[in-house]
């Protein structure tokens, strides 16, 4: 029996719409990619990531986290559309079907499912995850929960706070199994992508000082090279820098933790539209053109672990 696809790229869908869209890519293109179960949620929710690329053995690889805020909704819908420009783009154009030849590209569109529920059922500017309660109060800032840079200054030890960081790090199973499951499957993870919403900027480590690591020169030139693609295609400035620079002092956040702790030399903190109109409360008719600027900078980061 086939079941009609119902999934609209151009709107907002549900969890379980999103998990039966990836099982639908993984059976229309099963050359081309492979559902992997990252882990388990809090509130029992399998985790889903989907490996793009066609098949090849000790290729450089791309890993996309999004969604990792709940009320960031216009993340997941542009990594579902950005996963769509590279199957349907394999075999049509040249410069997709050559980099997915080159390198592999991991999406994880929802790395806090728990949240991202509540904010369809219950309160749609949630920001942390369900875990809890400490003090009457849930979640933790799955942002600030890595063990890079622990509950230094830039997170709350407030159980209340929207940035609390949680008893210890990597305290949520969330972060926890993703930060596993880069550590014994990503050797060849040269990139990084923590995507957000909104402000739109295209931030490189480090969050938590505003020193900046070794290899900045590189990381900001690519980082520039990502802003100007995406301006090129419909005109947003995207503001590029450090962490620390270009937003705020965080502590323990993923980026830090890909860079420090896992040796992943481009490792980006990136915000997506808009710059604060709507905010986390994007019009769906903003999806697409957040997805194609986004799938431009992609590509050329892409070709750039490429060839290093
Ligand atoms: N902003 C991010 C936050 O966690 C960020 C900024 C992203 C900092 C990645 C460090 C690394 O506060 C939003 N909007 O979540
Ligand atoms: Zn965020």
């Amino acid at each position: 029996t086939s079941i009609p696809n119902e999934f609209d790229f151009d709107q907002y869908n549900s969890y379980e719409d999103i998990n039966a869209q990836l099982q639908d890519f993984t059976d229309k293109y099963s050359s081309l990619t492979t559902l992997i179960k990252i882990g388990v949620s809090h509130e029992s929710r399998d985790i889903y990531a989907i490996r793009v690329g066609s098949a090849g053995t000790n290729k450089p690889a791309i890993f996309l986290e999004g969604q990792i805020h709940a009320r960031e909704w216009i993340v997941s819908a542009t990594l579902l559309y950005n996963i769509k420009f590279l199957l349907e783009g394999y075999g049509t154009e040249d410069r997709i079907t050559k980099l997915m030849d080159e390198v592999d590209f991991y999406f994880l569109p929802v790395a806090n499912p728990d949240g991202y529920v509540y904010t369809r059922t219950t309160n749609r500017m949630w920001r942390k995850t369900r875990s809890g309660p400490i003090d009457g109060c849930y979640g933790v800032d799955p942002n600030r929960n890595w063990n890079d840079h622990f509950g230094d200054p830039g997170a709350s030890n407030n159980p209340c706070s929207d940035t609390y960081h949680g008893p210890s790090a990597f305290s949520e199973v969330e972060t926890k199994s993703l930060s596993n499951w880069v550590l014994e499957n990503g050797k060849n993870i040269k990139a990084y992508l923590a995507v957000h919403s909104y402000s739109e900027m295209w931030m490189s480590p480090y969050g938590w000082t505003r020193d900046l690591p070794p290899d900045y020169e590189d990381q900001n030139d690519l980082g520039g090279k990502a802003v100007s693609a995406i301006r090129e295609v419909h005109g947003l400035n995207f503001k590029h820098g450090s962490i620390a620079d270009v937003i705020y002092v965080t502590s323990g956040n993923s980026a830090d933790w890909a860079y420090t702790e896992a040796g992943i030399k481009y490792a980006y903190a990136i915000e997506l539209r808009d710059k604060g109109r709507y905010g986390f409360v994007l019009p769906p008719d903003q999806i697409k053109p957040s997805a194609e600027e986004f799938f431009a900078a992609l590509l050329v980061v892409a070709e750039h672990i490429a060839i290093e």
